[in-house]
């Protein structure tokens, strides 16, 4: 048996092509079914149905072998104990520092929100500003309104969400995108299922250009 660990939303949607050209359907929907593991049309793999930020840590400890996870996910966990072999392409979107629209430039001791604290701690530090990390675990958006921090950093996509609320993207931290993980015991135990699979992403990859 394979265990796919994904989550709902929009990494589920944008996965499933991907999942139906290898046969893998889910026999109840996602969407409706409150379900946490969902047999699908195959009868050796079946998808674990989690949090986007959990991913990782599934697969991490074998129980998913394989994962689909964005890439500021992966980083902020710190994937070095998974495979990575495959970007998928999809859920793309870009990580960026953002401030209001008015802001002055950044300058001297700045404060930051943001759920990824790892990766802006090693942004700024690369940069040389002195920035102090405050966590927030949703709307990130509010803080610099508030005079919670100076500037944010998140997913930007349309950029719609930083507009509605007055504020305005201004560093590329870097694009991201969905990929593939894969339990490294796992890659060893089920070396044959795993590789077929991944062939079979990568055949999809190949069709969509
Ligand atoms: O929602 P939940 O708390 O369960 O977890 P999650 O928010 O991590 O999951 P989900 O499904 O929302 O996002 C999963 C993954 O999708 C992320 O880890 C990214 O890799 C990827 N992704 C791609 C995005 C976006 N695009 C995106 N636009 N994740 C979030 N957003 C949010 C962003 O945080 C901001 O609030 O959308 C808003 C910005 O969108 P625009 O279009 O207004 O710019
Ligand atoms: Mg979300």
């Amino acid at each position: 048996m394979l265990t796919i660990a994904v989550s709902k939303g929009r990494i589920f949607e944008e996965a499933l092509p991907f999942l139906e050209a290898a046969g893998i359907t889910p026999i109840d929907d996602p969407k409706t079914c409150r379900k946490l593991i969902l047999r699908t049309t195959r009868e050796d793999v079946q998808l674990v149905i989690i949090r986007a930020t959990d991913v990782p840590t599934f697969v991490e400890y074998g129980a998913a072998d394989l994962g689909i996870a964005g890439k500021d996910v992966l980083l902020e966990h710190g994937a070095e104990s998974l495979y990575e072999p495959l970007d998928l392409g999809i859920a793309r979107c870009r990580l960026m520092t953002a401030e209001h629209k008015d802001a002055p430039p950044l300058s001297g001791r700045i404060r930051v929100a943001t759920k990824y604290v790892k990766i802006a701690q090693r942004y700024f530090a690369k940069k040389g500003i002195q920035a102090e990390i405050i966590k927030l675990y949703g709307s990130m958006e509010l803080a610099p309104l508030v005079g919670l921090a100076d500037c944010i950093v998140d997913l930007v996509e349309t950029g719609n969400t930083l507009k509605a609320n007055n504020l305005e993207p201004r560093e590329l931290i870097m694009h991201i995108s969905s990929r593939l993980v894969v339990n490294k015991a796992a890659m060893k135990m089920k070396n044959r299922a795993i590789v077929d699979l991944l062939n079979q992403f990568e055949a999809t990859l190949a069709n969509k250009g």
